[in-house]
């Protein structure tokens, strides 16, 4: 493993609620089936246990049917915190709980002042550099507001501008970033200047909603049914461990909003 990677102590979770059908999602993949949600959620808890964090599970609550997509209401690094203000208005009050609950680690966090908004899922950190995705969700006020108070922790970033591309909620639907200059990439965005001095692992056409992984110390979690993808990272040297998302597919989220990993 190369050193400009984060090694995770702990990992913040939140299981969807009886509610969770009444999410906001933009495709027609079906209602999603709760019993089988929460199985899957557990699982997904499992595999973070088995790459050696320890959990935080805050409780769902019935205000907020996406607070399980912990990712987008912070952003956590080596240097600093801070609180999100996430861009749909169903989704600003779950801030609060995750305040709360992250101020035990980082007494003082920054936060995004209205009128930004910020969506975790659309930063994506790459050693001492993060890419911030400009998206439906991540307005520019939100990514300049951000960018410098990365810069203040003496992080540089770039703004990905994502609010063309259809069926890429976040950046992060379309990214990861795997440590040594690696970057999984949706083909959709893999010919982004930005990107270019990344060695990049570019996920076919037909496998891109596997292109949200994420590399948690010993593992990478990819979501089943993306073979070439997987087969792809094994070849490259990564464990990883599949997990069934169907039922978050089905609401938008991928595998790295279910967690919030510090
Ligand atoms: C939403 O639309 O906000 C949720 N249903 C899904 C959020 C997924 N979050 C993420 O990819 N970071």
């Amino acid at each position: 493993m190369t050193s400009d990677i984060t090694l995770y102590r702990r990992a913040m979770v939140r299981a969807p609620g009886p509610n969770f059908a009444e999410g906001l999602t933009s495709v027609d993949l079906g209602i999603p089936v709760y019993a089988r949600a929460l199985k899957q959620h557990e699982r997904y808890c499992a595999a973070l246990e088995q790459c050696g964090v320890e959990l935080i599970c805050l409780e769902p609550d019935a205000r907020y049917p996406d607070g399980t997509f912990v990712e987008d209401t912070a952003v956590i690094t080596g240097k600093g915190s801070i609180i999100t203000r996430p861009g749909a208005i169903s989704r600003l009050g779950e801030v609060e709980s995750i305040s709360n609950a992250l101020r035990e680690f980082y007494p003082s966090l920054h936060s995004i002042q209205e009128p930004s908004t910020i969506d975790g899922g659309d930063v994506c950190q790459a050693g001492s550099h993060f890419f911030i995705g400009l998206s439906s969700r991540t307005n520019e006020a939100g990514a300049e507001q951000l960018t410098q108070l990365l810069a203040s922790f003496g992080y540089t970033s770039a703004i990905i501008d994502i609010r063309d591309l259809r069926g890429v909620l976040h950046l992060k639907s379309g990214l990861a970033y795997l440590g040594g200059n690696r970057l999984v990439v949706a083909e959709t965005l893999a010919n982004r200047a930005e990107f270019q001095k990344y060695d990049l692992l570019v996920v076919n056409a037909g496998e891109e909603y596997g292109a949200n992984c994420v590399l948690v110390n010993t593992h990478i979690l990819v979501a089943s049914g993306h073979p070439l993808l997987e087969e792809s990272l094994q070849q490259l040297g990564y464990q990883t461990i599949a997990l069934e998302m169907s039922e978050f597919q089905k609401m938008d989220g991928g595998i790295s909003c279910l967690s919030l990993r510090f």
